[in-house]
């Protein structure tokens, strides 16, 4: 939305309320405003208007259930500063219901729910709900469930906020084996629920989106998992304070060692920064004291959706040996469907390049695509900077076999390449310190890795008119980094295929939308792709 758009849904407001006797007069911090407004990313052009209208309209009522969680969220919430706990339930919300925090209990609260629900009010949810047939957290004379409560109060509510992981996405309680068969609210109801997820949120993201419906009356912009884009948008590990040592290959061995307390990456020790969305290094916690890789433990990935069960041990890296879960990669295959037939794409694995028909039949290139391949001249190349130097040294001093190997078995020259078996080769000698001698023990490693998410591996998609070009030029420094951070062969084989062929779906995507065709693509097993692809006849 742009800033006359908000502009004009304020000032609709303020004539709405200047024209009714209805004022709340009350006084509106403007340092609150400002810090809020910070983190949202809205125009301080708007700060006049948005406090005068604060200052006269209604305050927003909210309802707060606690289903199945443990109040974390609520201790987070309390600790606000900027607004602080008092502005927020004073000067700017109504907290109408909150079990943890009103004074009525037993029958007297059952009456003040009821009152409300005759009121404008938002809906916020604490906790992931029981299935129907549980009837957990049956409570009170009138014996309602928990699934029942939410159902009646989420009807009535203007907006709904799913405020925690285990509202947003089931949290502890949905971790395998599941016992109270417990559900992310948004699973069982018919409304838009706004998802905050966090175990527990920060006090700002949880009041920041509460803050923008009671400006607004709108909700905001939110992903494909109805995270809010302004708090979940960003992989926290890029804004980590830790970052450059990660791209040294400068790893804490263990908890509070001197690498640790000197700033060293927590990836060795187990930190999901890389794999997780969340705002918490600008936003930070309890006040904005500090935030979990501050405070020395890495990043446990709680914000992430199944982040109990996805990411393995919470203090040791996603590697094979601390899965609970077993996902399996299914190889690499292509599955193609057109609107004429099936095999406009195709795979020809002796030269792993991609092929397409184009509208007048003719065979191209999908994948533009090439890389210097001389694995002694991308060392150079990662080693001319300062990070990368100590990369590659850190590099050489834990992976000697395969550092020595690669700078005997390559000359000087440069090797342009353009198919992916080479690219497949070059990952395999960085990881094994040997060559790749079927593409198959490649596939099978990735096959074998047992998490369902992939170490990012910088692969850049440049999609222009009915050109694809894939750059893997910076992608050689990845697994450097993640073998001094503790990954091994299976992860990082697997890594490379989900990166790629995450690329490779969108390009495809873009590519069928330009020659007005549709293609369809997935990961599968690696015999199929023989039988899909007749590689021979090209
Ligand atoms: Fe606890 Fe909230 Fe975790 Fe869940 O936060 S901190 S278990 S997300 O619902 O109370
Ligand atoms: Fe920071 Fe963790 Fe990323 Fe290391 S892995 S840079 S500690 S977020
Ligand atoms: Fe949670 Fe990780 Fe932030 S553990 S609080 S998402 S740093």
């Amino acid at each position: 939305m742009k800033i006359q758009d908000f502009e004009t849904l304020l000032i609709k407001q303020l004539e709405e309320l200047r024209n009714t006797t209805l004022k709340d007069k009350k006084h509106i911090r403007e340092e609150s405003l400002k810090n809020i407004f910070k983190y949202l990313s809205l125009p301080n052009e708007l700060l006049v208007l948005a406090q005068e209208l604060l200052e006269i309209a209604p305050k927003t009522k909210i309802v707060w259930l606690h289903l199945c969680e443990c109040t974390g969220c609520t201790e987070s919430f309390l600790r606000s500063v900027n607004p602080s706990f008092d502005e927020l339930i004073f000067d700017l919300f109504s907290l109408e219901y909150h079990e943890t925090l009103m004074a009525a209990d037993g029958f007297y609260s059952e009456e003040l729910l009821d009152s409300v629900l005759e009121k404008d009010f938002i809906l916020v949810v604490e906790g992931a709900v029981g299935a129907i047939d549980t009837y957990f957290l049956t409570l009170g004379a009138k014996a309602c469930n928990g699934f029942e409560l939410l159902q009646k109060i989420a009807s009535k509510a203007q907006a709904i906020f799913a405020v925690g992981t285990c509202s947003s996405y089931g949290g502890i309680q949905a971790a395998q084996p599941n016992p109270s068969k417990s559900l992310a609210i948004s699973e069982v109801l018919m409304q838009k629920v706004v998802n905050i997820p966090g175990c527990p949120p920060s006090d700002i993201n949880i009041i920041g989106n509460l803050f923008f419906y009671a400006l607004f009356k709108i909700l905001p912009q939110c992903d494909e998992q109805n995270r809010p884009i302004w708090a979940y948008g960003k992989c926290l590990h890029d804004m980590c304070e830790r970052k450059a040592r990660f791209e040294s290959g400068i790893f804490a061995q263990e908890f509070g060692d001197d690498l640790a307390k000197n700033g060293a990456c927590l990836f060795k020790v187990g930190c999901k920064g890389p794999y997780t969305y969340n705002n918490c290094p600008k936003v930070k916690f309890n006040s904005k004291t500090s935030w979990p890789v501050a405070a020395g433990h890495g990043c446990i990935a709680c914000s992430e959706k199944d982040f109990w069960d996805d990411f393995g041990s919470y203090e040791k890296p996603m590697i094979n040996a601390f899965a609970y879960k077993n996902f399996s990669f299914e190889g690499f295959k292509f599955r193609v469907k057109t609107q004429k037939d099936d095999k406009d794409i195709i795979l020809n694995f002796e030269s792993m390049q991609i092929l397409y028909k184009n509208t007048q039949n003719e065979l191209c290139n999908f994948l533009n695509f090439d890389f210097e391949s001389n694995l002694k001249l991308i060392l150079q190349n990662i080693a001319k900077n300062k990070l990368g130097a100590s990369l590659v040294q850190n590099y050489q001093k834990e992976f000697t076999k395969n550092y020595d190997f690669i700078q005997t078995y390559f000359d000087d020259n440069s090797v342009i390449c353009s198919d992916l078996y080479t690219l497949f080769n070059s990952f395999y000698i960085l990881t094994q310190g040997e060559v790749l001698k079927d593409i198959k023990e490649f596939l099978a490693l990735a096959k074998v890795y047992k998490f369902k998410h992939a170490s990012p591996m910088d692969i850049k998609l440049n999609l222009s008119e009915n050109e694809v070009k894939i750059d893997v030029s910076k992608s050689f420094r990845m697994p450097l980094i993640y073998l001094c951070g503790g990954l091994d062969s299976q992860a990082i084989a697997f890594s490379l295929m989900n990166n790629l062929g995450k690329n490779l779906s969108k390009a495809l995507k873009f590519l069928s939308q330009n020659l007005n065709q549709s293609y369809a693509f997935e990961f599968g097993n690696y015999e199929e792709l023989k039988s899909i692809f007749n590689t021979e006849n090209l």
